[in-house]
């Protein structure tokens, strides 16, 4: 019996933001995250210092290697590549009334490029990208008029991409906004003040949903064989222990996250927000026919992020990072250099909960492990413990399909070593192909495969079976083992 279906879409995604570099070329405006220096998870400067190092600057320069790293994705097999589009590449600060035809033309090569490689593109419209302009004068997403301004960018990009771009989502981890609202909703808030941030909170989110179901409809519209998800951040949130209370509000946490896919899939409001909206006096300022809206047009498919899980104990703060929520240590479980548990059972849970709760198809769009990668002496970099991850998450993945639940496809997170969002990092390295950059700004960008590289190529060439194929030889060069295992 085969474990994954045909069709499975194998592959990798990125960022624009995390990869491209660029920054300032072909007439690029300044997005929010180019202000940020260390990372999301820091906050932002609101400025840029001339004399500061910003990795995201440069990052990879994917804007000029992307022929070259596309090859490398081409090589391993990929059907599947995910990236964004850089807004402010299209609309420098959101608002001018003409697209930039240099922005337009760089994605026009891009997807190109990816198609020709056999591959499909995957894009998301907003990855923590939103032009700065629009916070200084809006505060993001908490002016309803991003609305309009969000669905003139989509609409320009569904019209150009509309043959070549069939795979899309909205916003990148949209319920992210509670733990990094500037990344994820473009708002500035008061963190000191639950009920003010709260009320910004739930009010920027209501109008990224409002956003998405237009969105959602224009895509169909224009594009009507295409298909348009939400995403989420859903790494797993367990109850510490068996004490009621515990459990309670390990469901409470969870289900903060969940609101969005309940919105989003589902169509409308839950009744359980109505009293957190009433304890934080949080008043929803809606327009007749929102609701309407959010009800006519839901996403296709949930889309999401899945790296870890933890563990809530009672009366702890609800905090979090990129990775997702930050709770209790779990002694059952390995942590990365980043201190990120690895809990590949976590990641059937996960689909098997949201799938529950949804009944729509479900793409795991990242997963994966940074670490840092040492060149050995050979000039090799042997990543043992990245393939043991990757290993141990798809044969979970394949469980989950066996549980009945489809599953279009997984794109693996960083399949080129990129900056990280959340510590703004070269460090943290993702990469099944290693950047000589460091967080410096030092290196040469030479692109080196890593032992993963031939491993994770394997997996894809054999629709997942090497998964399950015990290898005589213990995996110490992937080249040479797959070279005499295949003979
Ligand atoms: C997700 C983001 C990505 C990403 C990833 C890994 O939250 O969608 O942009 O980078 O997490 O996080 P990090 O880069 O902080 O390791």
């Amino acid at each position: 019996m085969k474990h994954f279906p045909d069709g499975f879409l194998w592959g990798g995604a990125i960022a624009a933001n995390q990869a491209e570099g660029a920054y300032r070329e072909d007439g690029k405006g300044i997005s929010i995250v180019d202000m940020v220096r260390h990372g999301i998870q820091f906050g932002s400067d609101d400025t840029i210092d001339p004399h500061e190092y910003y990795p995201s600057h440069e990052a990879i320069d994917f804007y000029h290697h992307y022929k070259e790293d596309l090859s490398f994705m081409e090589e391993m097999g990929f059907k599947a590549f995910r990236t964004s589009i850089a807004w402010t590449r299209i609309f420098p600060t959101g608002e001018e009334t003409q697209a930039n035809e240099k922005g337009l033309q760089f994605y026009d090569n891009l997807f190109d490029e990816i198609k020709k490689r056999g591959m499909e593109p995957v894009v998301t419209i907003s990855h923590y990208e939103t032009p700065y302009a629009l916070v200084e004068k809006y505060n993001g997403w908490e002016d309803r008029r991003l609305i309009d301004i969000f669905m003139k960018y989509c609409k320009v990009i569904f019209k150009r991409y509309k043959d070549k771009v069939k795979y899309w989502m909205t916003f990148n981890e949209i319920n992210n906004i509670h733990i990094i609202p500037y990344a994820a909703g473009a708002v500035h808030i008061d963190f000191y003040c639950q009920k003010e941030k709260m009320q910004t909170i739930y009010q920027a989110s209501h109008h990224m949903f409002v956003a998405s179901a237009l969105v959602n409809k224009l895509c169909h519209e224009i594009i009507p064989d295409a298909q348009i998800g939400c995403m989420l951040s859903l790494s797993a949130v367990y109850s510490n222990t068996c004490k009621p209370d515990d459990v309670f509000e390990a469901m409470e946490l969870r289900r903060r996250s969940l609101f969005y896919g309940d919105v989003m899939l589902r169509g409308y409001y839950p009744n359980y927000i109505n009293r957190i909206f009433e304890e934080f006096d949080v008043t929803l300022k809606k327009e007749t026919g929102d609701d309407e809206v959010i009800a006519a047009y839901p996403s296709d498919y949930l889309g999401f992020s899945y790296y870890r899980s933890t563990t809530h104990v009672a009366g702890t703060p609800f905090i979090g990072h990129t990775g997702g929520a930050i709770g209790t240590p779990n002694p059952y479980l390995d942590t990365t250099p980043w201190g990120w548990q690895i809990d590949p059972k976590g990641l059937r849970f996960v689909c098997n909960e949201l799938y529950d709760r949804y009944q729509k198809p479900l793409f795991i769009v990242e997963n994966g492990m940074g670490n840092i990668d040492v060149i050995a002496k050979d000039g090799k970099i042997y990543d043992e413990y990245r393939i043991d991850y990757i290993r141990k998450h798809l044969i979970e993945v394949s469980e989950a399909l066996k549980d009945g639940i489809p599953i279009m496809g997984y794109t693996y997170w960083g399949p080129i070593d990129i900056v990280s969002a959340g510590t703004g990092e070269m460090k943290k390295r993702y990469g099944f192909i290693y950047v000589n950059k460091d967080n410096e700004g030092n290196g040469n960008l030479k692109r080196t495969k890593k032992n993963s590289f031939y491993w994770y190529q394997k997996v894809i060439e054999t629709n997942g079976e090497s998964l399950f194929k015990i290898f005589k030889n213990k995996a110490i060069d992937w080249r040479f083992v797959i070279e005499k295992e295949s003979k």
